[in-house]
């Protein structure tokens, strides 16, 4: 089962991962350098031993393939998985006007107290992106990240390159290619980023009728985003199979730094203990366009997972 590649990372990094500090001051164990690989025939690589929020990352992938970069509509759709970084921007600003936030992420880890005054402000955040469309576009910016760079990477000539849409016509028109690359660094803009991608630059493969995908993963936080960057990649590369007319292939994950930081070591072994179970299946509509996609198009069928396990996201 592919899965045991999932979890072999986590072994791997729990016994050999040094010890090292990061920028958010909550430490991690970490290795440099590794791969996994998925091959997509199998089923589709949703985690089993743990609960992964699948609708989370359709429409966090959908938003992305839209050009979108403001969270607002993550929050039309429920998803709160960007909205620390956005709300970063906001307690801030000039504007901000309620008690200070300063290092948010530790603080409501640590101080009750803290953490009531900080879900206040949060809510009223969100209710404010939600409600106020002045407001959302001023806060709700991430930034230009992955949807900016996907569809609309600006060049020094002034016009826009749409890499998404380039590479779905390269596919189309001359699959055997070695350049069928998209990439999200863009170092002018790295700078203005709430963060700088963490999924650096992938490229696609197409042999004997199938389509892989290769993505290099810069940062990795293996129990929180990793399952959500494997499901969201393997859902790429179905979408553009379906696309171009051919069957998937594999989904190779390599990765940087790869790390476990030290508050989620309990509940990776949690994890490890679990057997995991049949990958499930997802389907996409008939006859639907890459560009024309929507939450509803996408079924996922035959999940069975172990129960989900929480752990507080590094800010
Ligand atoms: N920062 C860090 N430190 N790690 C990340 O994985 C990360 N990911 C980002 C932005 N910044 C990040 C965007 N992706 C969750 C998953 C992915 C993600 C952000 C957050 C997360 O918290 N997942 C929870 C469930 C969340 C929910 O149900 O709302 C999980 O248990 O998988
Ligand atoms: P960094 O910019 O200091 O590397 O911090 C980014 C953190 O977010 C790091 O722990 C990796 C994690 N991350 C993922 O694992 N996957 C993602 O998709 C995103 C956005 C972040």
């Amino acid at each position: 089962l592919s899965e045991e590649n999932y979890l072999a990372l986590c072994r791997k990094v729990l016994v050999e991962g040094t010890k090292k500090e990061d920028r958010t001051n909550t430490g991690t164990l970490s290795i440099f350098g590794h791969q996994m690989r998925f091959d997509l025939q199998e089923g589709f690589p949703l985690l089993t031993t743990k609960k992964v929020p699948f609708r989370l990352i359709v429409s966090e992938l959908l938003w992305i393939m839209k050009g979108d970069t403001n969270i607002r509509y993550l929050l039309q759709h429920n998803n709160n998985i960007w909205n620390e970084w956005a709300f970063k921007n906001w307690v801030e600003s000039d504007e901000y006007d309620g008690p200070d936030m300063t290092d948010f992420g530790n603080r409501s880890l640590t101080d009750a107290t803290f953490k009531e005054a900080y879900d206040k402000q949060m809510d009223r955040f969100k209710q404010s992106i939600l409600e106020d469309e002045d407001f959302a576009s001023k806060f709700g910016d991430l930034g230009s990240v992955y949807g900016k760079q996907w569809r609309s990477w600006q060049t020094t000539r002034g016009d826009m390159i749409d890499q998404l849409k380039e590479v779905v016509e390269a596919i189309k028109n001359n699959p055997y290619s070695r350049r069928h690359i998209v990439s999200a660094w863009n170092p002018e803009d790295v700078p203005s980023m709430a963060l700088p991608p963490c999924h650096t630059l992938f490229q696609f493969y197409v042999a004997d009728g199938k389509l892989s995908c290769q993505l290099y993963q810069r940062s990795g936080d293996i129990f929180l985003g990793v399952p959500f960057n494997i499901a969201s990649y393997a859902l790429l590369t179905l979408l553009i199979a379906n696309e171009c007319g051919l069957e998937p292939g594999e989904f190779v994950h390599t990765f940087g730094d790869a790390h476990i930081y030290t508050n989620h070591t309990e509940q990776v072994k949690t994890q490890l203990e679990r057997e995991p179970k049949a990958l499930p299946t997802v389907s996409i509509k008939e006859g639907v366009s890459l560009f024309d996609v929507e939450l509803e198009d996408i079924t996922l069928e035959h999940y069975d997972p172990h129960p989900a396990i929480k752990a507080p996201v590094a800010v």
